[in-house]
This record gives C-alpha cells, structure tokens and sequence, in this order.
C-alpha cells in the first residue's frame, strides 16, 4: 500500500513497531483563538499533552449529569442500541455512544463555553464532535482500558489526517485511586508509537471492550513513561481533564465498590475532518466516529433563542 509511505504516522503495516517523532503543532494559532485559558494553563498542555481543571461543574450540575447517564444506561431503549457496549464477560454497560445525540442534556453539554472554549483555543480553529460516549466503569466489574493513543486508532480506523483534535473527560464520580482513573503520560504526545499487527475489518466489535490492535509494545511504553512518568487524574466529581489526541493513556479495572463514571467528549477541528480510513478498511459507524456531516458546534451562549 503506497499511501502507508507518505504516511507521516504509518501504524498497523506488517513492519515492526517504532517511535516517530510527532510533526504537527499541539496548541494551534499560539492559543490566541479564544481566551478560556491563561497562558500558563495552555503552555501546560502544550508541555503534558493535557490538563486538569478542578471545580468546573459544581454538585448539583454533576447530579443532573451522573442520573441522567445512569438513566441512560438502564434504559433497555439504549442499552439494546449498537451505541451501547457492555464488559466483556458480563451485561453492565461499560460505555454508550453518540451520547450527545442520544440525550439532550448531554447534547447541551457538548456545547457548554465551559468545555468548547478550552477546545477551540487549543485548536486554534472552529471545533466538530468526533465522538461522544460515556464511560461507565461500574464497581467489582468495570474491566481497564489498556494503554492506547486515541489518534492512533484515529488516524488508522477513522482516517483522521492529523494531530488536531482533543478529548475532555468530565468526571461524573469522585475519581480516586481504586476505582480506575484515567492515567495519563506526561509527554507522549510527542511520540507517535507505530504498533504492530494487521488491523481485522470491523475491528471496533472487540476493541472496544478490549483492544488487540492499536496496542503499543512494552519497550516504546516503557521509554515514555520513564521520560515522563505516569499520572493518575484523581479529581473530585464536576473536573474536566483536557487531553491531547496522542497522549498515551488507560485505565485499571475497578475492582472497588464506587463506580467511576465519566462523560467523554471528542472535538476535532475543523480543519482536520475524516479522509478513508487505511488500508482500504471499511469506515466505522456514525456513532463511534462522525463522517457523515462535519457541523461546527456552536458554544451555548451563542445561540439565537427564537
Ligand atoms: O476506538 C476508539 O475510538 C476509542 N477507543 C479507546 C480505547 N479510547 C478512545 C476511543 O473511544
Ligand atoms: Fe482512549
């Protein structure tokens, strides 16, 4: 496949794994596009590949959220919906998709200032929702999510062209040390790791409750972590942790009782819209990555009220 040599981050061929140096900007425009962020916050992220902001949404907002995804996850009207993914090994949703779509109120917080602000300064552009989900990470079964850069499967699966997009995590439950934060790799977004294997069509039917491909090798995610360490975002309900598209993550299993709730939401820019996916695989649906349509979301407080 010749699209794989003028591939800057070529991943899943039949070759080897290695480390590519990162070659795209991580803050877009200097961090000028809007002003949500001081300039040392931003000059965080750009440093760690992401960051935490304590107190965004106080307890009575993180209430309304944490019922209405917990609604969502018993209501058999989503839970038998393709958005809808359980453990592996049992029925406890794990995570549900499209969540801005499915829910009003989450739809609403897609576009809240608060978060889409933050996106588009970073972007340095107008900001689309890639993808949304809810990550459910129940007490005694929520299984982990193994080390993985989302723009890897990204940039593979979804033809995503660049590193020009942004994950925030809303916590919708105290994060704490036992129930599976998120782990984050100071750095590593300036690492692109090419991992190996052959990547199966329809790949995300299994990854998504358990990732086989897209998975970096243990000498490239020892390297990283050595340089920069590892960081657990353990945060009160009602944090955002902004993160950058190519930063290493994942997440233990929950073996606690307190389950550890949080609502993704993915902004891609503008300029960095889906192309095909590689290796002539077949784009994944609508709802775990947005193609169809590329709409810019428009901050809440922008909207025309009829
Ligand atoms: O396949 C995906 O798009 C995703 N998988 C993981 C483990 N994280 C980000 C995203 O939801
Ligand atoms: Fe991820």
């Amino acid at each position: 496949m010749n699209l794989a040599i003028n591939d800057l981050y070529s991943s899943r061929t039949d070759r080897t794994s290695a480390i590519i140096a990162r070659r795209d900007p991580v803050v877009y425009g200097g961090g000028t596009y809007a002003s949500a962020l001081e300039s040392d916050q931003v000059a965080a992220y750009e440093r760690d590949g992401f960051l935490m902001l304590e107190n965004v949404f106080n307890s009575d907002e993180v209430q309304e959220l944490l019922d209405e995804v917990r609604r969502m996850s018993a209501d058999p009207a989503i839970t038998s919906m393709e958005e809808a993914i359980t453990e592996p090994g049992s029925d406890e949703v794990r995570s549900i998709f499209r969540v801005h779509e499915l829910s009003q109120m989450l739809g609403r917080l897609a576009c809240d200032p608060r978060l889409i602000h933050v996106a588009r300064q970073l972007l340095g552009s107008e900001v689309y929702m890639h993808q949304s989900r809810a990550n459910m990470k129940p007490g005694f079964k929520g299984k982990e999510f193994y080390w993985h850069s989302d723009f890897e499967t990204w940039h593979v699966e979804d033809g995503m062209p660049g590193m020009r997009a942004l994950s925030c995590s809303v916590l919708l439950t105290d994060n704490n040390a036992c129930n599976g934060p998120l782990m984050l790799v100071p750095g590593s977004h300036q690492q692109f790791i090419s991992c190996q294997g052959v990547t199966p069509d329809e790949h995300y039917k299994k990854s998504l409750k358990k990732q086989e491909y897209g998975v970096p090798d243990p000498v490239s995610l020892r390297l990283l972590a050595e340089q920069g360490g590892i960081q657990a975002m353990t945060a009160k309900a009602g944090s955002v942790v902004f993160f950058e598209c190519n930063t290493m993550h994942g997440s233990n299993g929950n073996i606690s009782p307190w389950p550890r709730a949080n609502v993704f939401m993915v902004y891609n820019s503008m300029e960095n819209t889906l192309e095909a996916p590689r290796y002539g695989l077949t784009p994944r649906p609508e709802h775990i990555a947005t193609r169809k349509q590329f709409t810019p979301l428009v901050p809440l407080e922008d909207e025309v009220t009829a």
